[in-house]
């Protein structure tokens, strides 16, 4: 059920799509500013599973592209008596951003090159990425690595590892974060399937089952005086869509900067939490609708364009940096996307839904998705998972990371 934020049901269903305005934004990013309104994304508890969830999922996933789970029960739920099932705690959760944290910033040169990217894996540097080389001539302003999962029969890790991932604790803690996220995008697969009305509630987790996720943690630095960053040109990450079915995206409180772009063609912040949100440590879990899915279903639902800029807060005199620190730009932050993805080799086709089926002939020739390498209706339909992220992942990093 939609959740209301911090009501003492949370359970209940309330409509929750609003845009206000924010206040103070002082730099400017890439060809347009940042945006000056926010949007609170629909809210859902899915400690429970029912076609109703899954409905009210799909209706905001059509409108929005973008919804946010909970991901700790708030507590009045843990209070009814009806425990509910969550896979993942804040602990678990601030585990993670400290091991990646431990890599980004402890890491030398020599142990990031030795796991640079190759085939989507490994460590990825500063400019190396452009998810939207149109508009930017450089690539990215962040750091990130991407961790696929595990070998489930033979339980060996896919890529080399830094010692910060590599060392025993470090090592469970990762393997135990993947798991949990798998859990989640399983949930939201069926919902999904339940809400589009699909008979097997299955039909996309049978083919995700082997595919590896990857797990995507994100460091977009401050900037230190002296940076060639350019307002006018540069970006923390380039507007795009994403390529699979899901992500899951977790962010960390005070640290902003996601924006999605709206049907009207202007940019939204999406808030770290929505207001009155139960649990200030543990913000709920963004989940964003990739270009697998709007195919899947002829379009029904939305694989939104969005990016993350480089804001700085307006602070109050007292708390402002001081002279040392003045000309640093932004604050560092940190985000973990997991990306959900079904096996390379699952040709696409349109899901067997009524709701889907309706839209059939008016979806052809419509774009999917956008940034470097996104196709349209007709051309995806002629390709499988694989060869779309291949696609994708060779317009935005060249071809020499996607082997
Ligand atoms: O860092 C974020 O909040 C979003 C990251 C993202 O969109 C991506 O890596 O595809």
């Amino acid at each position: 059920m939609k959740q209301t934020p911090g009501s003492t049901t949370p359970r209940a269903t309330v409509a929750t799509f609003s845009t206000v305005t924010m206040p103070a934004v002082s730099v400017a990013n890439g060809a347009a500013p940042a945006a000056e309104s926010s949007i609170d994304l629909p809210l859902f508890d899915i400690s429970h599973e029912s076609s109703e969830l899954g409905r009210e999922i799909v209706q905001a996933a059509a409108k929005h592209g973008f919804l946010w789970i909970s991901g700790s029960p708030s507590s009045s739920s843990a209070n009814d008596g009806d425990q509910g099932s969550y896979d993942l705690d804040a602990a678990t959760v601030q585990n993670v951003f400290d091991i990646g944290s431990r890599f980004f910033k402890g890491a030398s040169g020599a142990e990031k090159a030795a796991c640079k990217i190759t085939k989507n894996r490994g460590f990825v540097d500063m400019k190396v990425e452009n998810l939207d080389p149109q508009s930017h001539a450089r690539g990215d302003f962040k750091q990130c690595f991407n961790l696929a999962e595990p070998d489930p029969d033979t339980c060996a890790w896919r890529q080399p590892l830094p010692p910060q991932f590599s060392e025993s604790a470090a090592d469970a803690a990762l393997r135990d974060f993947h798991a949990r996220c798998r859990a989640v995008a399983t949930r939201v697969l069926r919902l999904i399937a339940l809400g589009l009305g699909i008979e097997d509630a299955d039909w996309f987790v049978k083919s995700h089952e082997k595919s590896p996720y990857t797990v995507r943690m994100l460091y977009y630095p401050q900037l230190p005086a002296g940076t060639d960053y350019r307002a006018d040109a540069d970006i923390r990450a380039g507007a795009h869509s994403d390529y699979g079915s899901i992500t899951l995206l977790f962010t960390r409180p005070g640290q902003p900067g996601l924006e999605i772009l709206q049907d009207d063609g202007n940019w939204a912040r999406v808030p770290i939490s929505p207001p009155g949100y139960h649990d200030p440590d543990f913000p709920p879990i963004v989940v964003n609708i990739g270009d697998l899915l709007q195919f899947w279903t002829n379009g029904l639902l939305k694989s939104t364009v969005h990016r993350v800029v480089l804001v700085e807060e307006e602070q109050p005199l007292e708390q402002r940096p001081s002279a040392s620190t003045a000309a640093a730009l932004g604050t560092d932050r940190y985000s973990i996307a997991v990306f959900v993805q079904p096996a390379d080799e699952t040709v696409l086709v349109p899901v067997p839904s009524r709701a889907v089926s309706e839209r059939a002939a008016a979806f052809q020739k419509v774009q999917i998705g956008s940034g470097g390498g996104s196709a349209t209706a007709e051309t995806l339909g002629q390709t499988t998972a694989g060869e779309h992220l291949l696609g994708r992942l060779r317009a935005t990093y060249g071809i020499a990371v996607t082997g």
